[in-house]
């Protein structure tokens, strides 16, 4: 294969001793898969009922319609709003799990858990308009729980879901309640994309689309509440130094990966490794028991409590790989399958712990909110066990790690302005932006995917906003890409920024404490924690009184591949921000689809996707964005 497969250097080191070891990884797979279908490709093959698959010939020679009578613009629409519904699915979930979670622990019922930001809890009670006085905080969390799970539960279509009401600008949510897309129960939203798009259904591709809107809005309704009340459990971050790379990974401590999802099981691995370490000290392991991250979870534990991110997306395997992971610990979501098998070319155990989410070959442990404590116990003892029987020889860590500052949430970004403004804190953030020292703010979201050498665009955009003086936040595995390439350093300020960024992200740095300049890409978060990006987004717009369509604010996902990429790309669009992909979307086999996404939407939404696959353009296309939503403010 002539493409390069990745820009990690930890990961560029680990792959030829994978394959000396006979392991495939991810990049031998897709290379095993070429060519791969064209009209999955394209969007255009329908597999929604037995009388198929059908598909449509996109150069007009062979069949226009499915066999039902279903064309292109139907079937492409119905499989991205299945995505969209899938994608929803999984954040809600987890959103679900965290409500339950914290109505549990108002009800006493969860020893494992406590609300670790009181103050956080009651400004979510306070932006859901509960009244708090005179409440415990048991009390305030039940009621917030309630009016969460409300969400999930209101029949009254014409109630908007608590969480998004309360969450947007005021213009934004009319407009979306004019469209009819604003979603009033998550979940029934979600079942009635699945049954619009039966057999025989909507085949309208417009009303698909906006139907999928309204899914991918429930989206970001659970991504909300999924952030919020993680905060409120597991306490909101705030800057911390940390590093990433699989150089995080320690040859002489019981090594233990969290991955996967879901804060509710890493955060109590983690209070539990604290407490056995003297038991990994006693199986041999002189640096006691080393957590890292792999993915989200990673990301959810590394901006709270400064655990070093070994992985992103594409190199979880490779963390394998080093032979140095006793334990990799794994939730919901984005967890190669091929985890269990690499795993067990070396002693390392692949313990899976959700009843919905097991893998062949893997341990399962049966991981329960009310048995927490005593399953992380068992985790953490597993670990223990397997390290006993690693075989140093087979150890090959990559000496690569970077510095990363972590922990930009909304209050930290605001704590950090106020110090420059303590009676206005956004003023500082504002003036800079209108007297053009920031031309605008850009966030990367999404994932690696292997048809991008893995973090290139990621880094080669990043880089050209910085020169161009774009300040610049980050989530998920993007977040996971600036880490490890060293993006989340004040030396990357200096480096990389364009002047007048410099000289603001210094100002703002020096007041906060942070003796020199803020990093040039600041983590928000996990992919749900998107919703960080979308408060700062909001509270500037309020200030301005404008919408969010009007603000100089682009959003990327450059190494897009995930039905959550789908779902949160949408809703950034129905947000009114223009959104770029750096992967080809699925949908090309429809030009009114695609034309709807593209352009449309722009009327509709002021939102809208820009599709580019080189990266350094996408940079130029964002910036000319930001300079037209700059003419349209008059700034
Ligand atoms: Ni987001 Fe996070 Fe990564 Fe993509 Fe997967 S881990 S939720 S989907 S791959 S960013
Ligand atoms: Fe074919 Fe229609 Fe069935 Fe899809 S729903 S597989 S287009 S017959």
């Amino acid at each position: 294969m002539t493409m390069k497969l990745t820009t990690d250097p930890s990961a560029a080191t680990l792959l030829p001793i994978a394959k000396k070891e006979g392991i495939s990884t991810v990049w031998d797979r897709h290379r095993a898969m070429q060519p791969q279908c064209g009209f999955g490709q394209l969007g255009v093959c329908c597999r929604i009922c037995w009388k198929g698959p059908c598909r449509i010939d996109p150069f007009g020679d062979g069949p226009q319609r499915g066999i039902c009578g279903a064309d292109a613009d139907t079937i492409v629409a119905r499989n991205v709003i299945r995505m969209i519904a899938a994608g929803a699915a999984g954040h809600s979930e987890h959103g679900r799990h965290v409500a339950l979670a914290l109505q549990g622990v108002a009800e006493g019922r969860l020893p494992a858990y406590q609300i670790r930001d009181e103050a956080k809890l009651r400004a979510v009670a306070a932006k859901l308009d509960i009244c708090t006085e005179g409440q415990d905080i048991a009390a305030i969390a039940a009621a917030v729980a309630k009016a969460t799970l409300e969400d999930f539960q209101n029949q009254d279509h014409d109630a908007p879901c608590n969480w998004i009401e309360a969450t947007l600008t005021k213009k934004r949510l009319e407009r979306l309640q004019a469209l009819h897309v604003l979603p009033h129960n998550i979940d029934a939203v979600i079942t009635q994309i699945m049954g619009r798009t039966l057999v025989g259904c909507d085949a309208d591709p417009v009303n698909l689309i906006l139907g999928g809107i309204k899914g991918a809005l429930a989206d970001f309704d659970g991504m909300c509440l999924a952030t919020e009340l993680s905060d409120a459990l597991f306490g909101t971050p705030s800057p911390v130094i940390t590093a990433a790379n699989l150089g995080v990974i320690k040859p002489d401590a019981v090594n233990i990966a969290v991955h996967g999802h879901n804060p509710l099981l890493s955060e109590v691995v983690c209070e539990v490794a604290g407490q056995m370490d003297e038991e990994a000290r006693k199986a041999g392991a002189k640096d006691g028991i080393n957590i890292v991250g792999i993915c989200c979870t990673g990301n959810e534990v590394m901006v709270r409590h400064g655990i070093p991110l070994a992985a992103n997306y594409l190199s979880q395997e490779l963390a394998l790989v080093t032979g140095a992971v006793d334990a990799m610990v794994v939730d919901v979501q984005c967890i190669m399958p091929s985890v269990s098998e690499i795993g067990a070319c070396f002693h390392t155990a692949v313990i899976t712990t959700m009843a919905e989410n097991k893998i062949p070959g893997a341990t399962h442990v049966d991981f329960k909110e009310e048995t927490a404590l005593e399953n992380a116990r068992r985790i953490v003892a597993t670990a223990i066990e397997a390290y006993k029987r690693r075989d140093p020889r087979r150890v090959n860590i990559p000496d690569f790690k970077q510095t990363a500052i972590v922990g930009f949430g909304v209050e930290s970004v605001v704590g950090a302005l106020a110090t420059l403004n303590a009676e206005d804190p956004l003023q500082p953030l504002i003036e800079n932006i209108a007297n053009g020292n920031i031309r605008g703010i850009a966030l990367f979201a999404g994932c690696n995917s292997t048809q991008v050498a893995q973090d290139s665009s990621f880094v080669t955009m990043a880089k050209k906003l910085a020169a161009n003086n774009v300040l610049m936040l980050a989530t998920g595995c993007g977040a996971g890409s600036f880490a490890k390439h060293g993006l989340m350093t004040q030396e990357a300020t200096l480096e990389y920024a364009g002047d007048s960024l410099k000289a603001v992200l210094t100002a703002i740095g020096t007041s906060a404490g942070l003796n020199g300049p803020l990093p040039l890409v600041l983590h928000m978060g996990s992919c749900v924690d998107n919703s960080r990006a979308v408060q700062v987004a909001v509270a500037v717009a309020d200030k301005l009184g404008v919408d969010l369509d009007q603000l100089p604010l682009v959003a990327s996902a450059p190494e897009a591949m995930s039905e959550k990429a789908v779902a949160i790309g949408t809703w950034s669009v129905a947000l009114g921000i223009p959104t770029h992909l750096g992967t080809m979307p699925q949908v090309t086999g429809s030009a009114k689809v695609t034309e709807l996404l593209t352009q449309t939407a722009k009327d509709l939404l002021g939102g809208y996707f820009l599709v580019e696959l080189d990266p350094a353009l996408a940079a130029d296309k964002l910036l000319e964005v930001i300079e037209e939503r700059r003419k349209g403010l008059g700034i």
